[in-house]
């Protein structure tokens, strides 16, 4: 393993132990309201700082981009960038319902190139390095192989802070759902993506997602052999928060049926994302 993503793997561990610790006793939490419907608690900035702390350790340099903390180090000098969700599912964990994990990627010269997802719960330990494939634990990781739409598991998450966009999200999800054998919307954005390199799920999409929410699922994914991309097909950008992913022969696929919804809003977000 290279020795960035072992700090990277041993900060998600430290990370997954203090959520695991505080899942015993959810009821002594102190939360907090950002915004309507999204919560945080003491746990997600614990976590954080414990991820922090190991990185800045091994790395005093490098740059940071964390949910709870914002911005540290020199951005636009340093050549590495972290990229920190410490609590990925917060509404989750505080009602002990088993979907949540800890993400972390790094980008050198503004490439993905590291990623873990931890599933703290499951003891589940998803890493991938740019070049040298994607693993669960010690086991390597293929996308699926489903070819036809009809059979495939597709994920998603709702529009739940930005409604700006939900009846848009609505028609893409009533023009996808006869179309598949089944979706999932469980709430962690960042192990979902993670169960798309796993071949769990066969594909993915969502809208309104933020930069920590999709850096390592991206670089998971495209390790495992699955495609990622915008909802118009082009490389994902990480500012606009919206993604499709599949296997190869589903992406295309799931992007025909998504893609007409798309409002010149949405196109607006994405591209304006490209330019930053
Ligand atoms: P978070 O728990 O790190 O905030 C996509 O659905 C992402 O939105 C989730 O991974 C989750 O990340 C975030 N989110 C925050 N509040 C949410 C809510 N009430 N419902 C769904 N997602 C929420
Ligand atoms: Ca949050
Ligand atoms: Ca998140
Ligand atoms: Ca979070």
């Amino acid at each position: 393993m290279h020795p960035m993503l072992s700090i990277a793997v041993k900060a998600a561990r430290r990370a997954g132990n203090i959520i695991n610790q505080a899942s015993k006793n959810l009821d002594l939490l102190t939360v907090s309201k950002k915004s309507h419907s999204d919560f945080v608690s003491e746990v997600d900035g614990a976590a954080e700082e414990a991820i922090i702390k190991v990185l800045q350790a091994a790395y005093p340099d490098h740059a940071i981009l964390a949910e709870e903390s914002g911005h540290r180090g020199d951005h636009n000098n340093s050549e590495y960038q972290w990229i920190i969700d410490p609590l990925d599912g917060t509404t989750n964990f505080l009602h002990g319902f088993p979907k949540y994990s800890v993400s972390i990627a790094l980008k050198y010269k503004g490439v993905l190139t590291h990623a873990v997802i931890y599933d703290p719960n499951n003891n589940e330990l998803f890493t991938a390095s740019r070049g040298s494939g994607a693993f669960l634990n010690d086991r390597r990781l293929r996308v699926s192989k489903r070819i036809k739409l009809e059979d495939c598991l597709i994920g998603t998450g709702l529009p739940f802070r930005d409604l700006t966009h939900i009846d848009a999200y609505f028609a893409m999800l009533k023009d996808i759902v006869p179309r598949i054998a089944g979706i999932r919307r469980p709430g962690s954005a960042a192990l979902d993506l993670a169960y798309v390199a796993a071949g769990r799920y066969d594909g993915f999409w969502e809208i309104g997602l933020a930069p920590w929410d999709m850096a390592a699922g991206c670089l998971l994914i495209t390790e495992a052999g699955g495609l990622v991309g915008d909802l118009e097909g082009n490389e994902t950008q990480l500012e606009s928060g919206q993604i499709i992913a599949g296997n190869p022969k589903i992406f295309g696929q799931l992007l025909q049926v998504i893609a007409p919804h798309l409002t010149p809003e949405l196109i607006e977000v994405q591209r304006s994302a490209k330019s930053i």
